[in-house]
């Protein structure tokens, strides 16, 4: 007796379970970085264009793909079935599927191009202005006209254009918020220019989005829009000079901080001059760059460090103080100090509580 062979193979059947429930988990609810989820008009624009070129490629998958499994099935051979007539070219088909093709091409490189140099510039006269400027691997964000350097997160008012000038220190990174705005190349020795505007307010997950070395996937940053009022009370807050600790473990971690070293990479007292900053950019050692770290005047406002991986919190920070290549493998904080052949991170627990409430004082 012959056994009934299963409509389909084994193989095929759990390959198709493990997609079914692969799609269904990539529908979570939260998706921070998703493009699908405009905030604002120039990832709008993007986000509309995406849709016209879909909508396209799936008119044209579902006509060629149906044409072959109809010509698979109507064509296929029959039994008894002498040799068919053998057909080749077809002069009206082929100028036919060349022309319309070069239309459809021709429509979506004009809508393209259009949306290029509408994104090329902020529509308004009066955008804020903020510096970018990319680290392995960490943004660090300053605001020229207000005299505020910080990092990590970048502050900006809801409504209002923001245009980005961007730097980078070392190698090539790029500069992505993708609710936001597309990707821009943030690349040494060339400044590269982009805009978005936020919508409505909240928190917008940024990344590098071009490899950067080995901390490249943990170089995230955070856009946090808020009402204007809001935004102009933060900027008034950075503006004001880092409070000097009272109070008896911050006090002591602010002896620490300059005891360690701490301070030969981090300002804690107002924004990073040009000065200051290049003093703190001495070239290369090992190969590896020597350049400052993240603007630590105000490091308590915000809400994530160390490339936004970490939220800031007590328990997070004495980790990071600890041992940051545990924390983020690769960064230059741990790496730099070690070329320095400097003790700056050789931390005990007494001075990581102190190094820890004194941070937290720096609101
Ligand atoms: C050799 C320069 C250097 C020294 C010395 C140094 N740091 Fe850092 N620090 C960095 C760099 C670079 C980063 C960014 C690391 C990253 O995110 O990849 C950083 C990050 C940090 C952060 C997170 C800041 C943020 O907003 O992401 C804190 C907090 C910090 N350092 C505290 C300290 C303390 C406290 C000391 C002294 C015990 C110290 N650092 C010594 C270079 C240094
Ligand atoms: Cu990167």
């Amino acid at each position: 007796m012959l056994r009934r062979r299963p409509l389909l193979p084994h193989w095929l059947l759990i390959a198709a379970c493990l997609s079914l429930l692969l799609l269904l988990i990539s529908c979570t609810p939260s998706h921070p970085q998703s493009t699908f989820d405009a905030a604002g008009p120039v990832s709008r624009s993007q986000l509309n264009l995406f849709w016209v070129i879909f909508w396209a490629s799936l008119g044209v998958f579902v006509v060629v793909v149906g044409a072959l499994l109809y010509s698979v099935v109507r064509f296929r051979e029959k039994p008894g079935q002498a040799m068919p007539t053998q057909v080749h070219g077809n002069r009206k088909l082929e100028i036919a599927w060349t022309v319309a093709p070069a239309l459809l091409l021709g429509a979506i490189a004009v809508m393209t191009v259009q949306t290029l140099f509408e994104l090329e510039d902020p529509p308004s006269d009066n955008p804020l202005q903020v510096r970018v400027v990319a680290h392995q691997w960490w943004f660090e964000a300053i605001y020229p006209e207000y005299n505020v350097t910080t990092a990590n997160e970048i502050n900006v008012p809801v409504g209002r254009d923001v245009s980005f000038t961007l730097d980078s220190e070392d190698v090539i990174h790029s500069f992505w918020v993708p609710k936001l705005s597309g990707k821009m190349d943030v690349i040494p020795n060339v400044t590269n220019a982009t805009w978005f505007r936020a919508d409505e307010a909240g928190v917008f997950y940024g990344q590098c989005a071009e490899f950067c070395g080995v901390a490249h996937a943990l170089m995230k940053f955070r856009v946090v829009a808020q009402p204007p009022e809001e935004f102009e009370q933060w900027l008034a807050a950075q503006q004001a000079p880092a409070r000097t600790p009272t109070e008896g473990a911050a006090l002591a971690g602010q002896t620490v901080f300059s005891a360690k070293g701490c301070i030969v990479c981090h300002t804690v007292t107002g924004p990073d001059t040009e000065a200051l900053r290049a003093s703190r950019n001495r070239g290369f050692l090992d190969g590896q760059p020597l350049t400052h770290g993240p603007n630590l005047t105000h490091f308590a406002s915000r809400g994530s460090f160390a490339g936004s991986i970490m939220e800031t919190d007590d328990e997070n920070l004495a980790a990071w103080l600890r041992d940051p290549e545990q924390v983020k493998p690769g960064n230059r904080m741990s790496r730099l100090a070690a070329a320095f052949n400097d003790p700056a991170l050789e931390l005990s627990e007494s001075d990581i509580s102190a190094l820890v409430a004194y941070l937290q004082s720096l609101e």
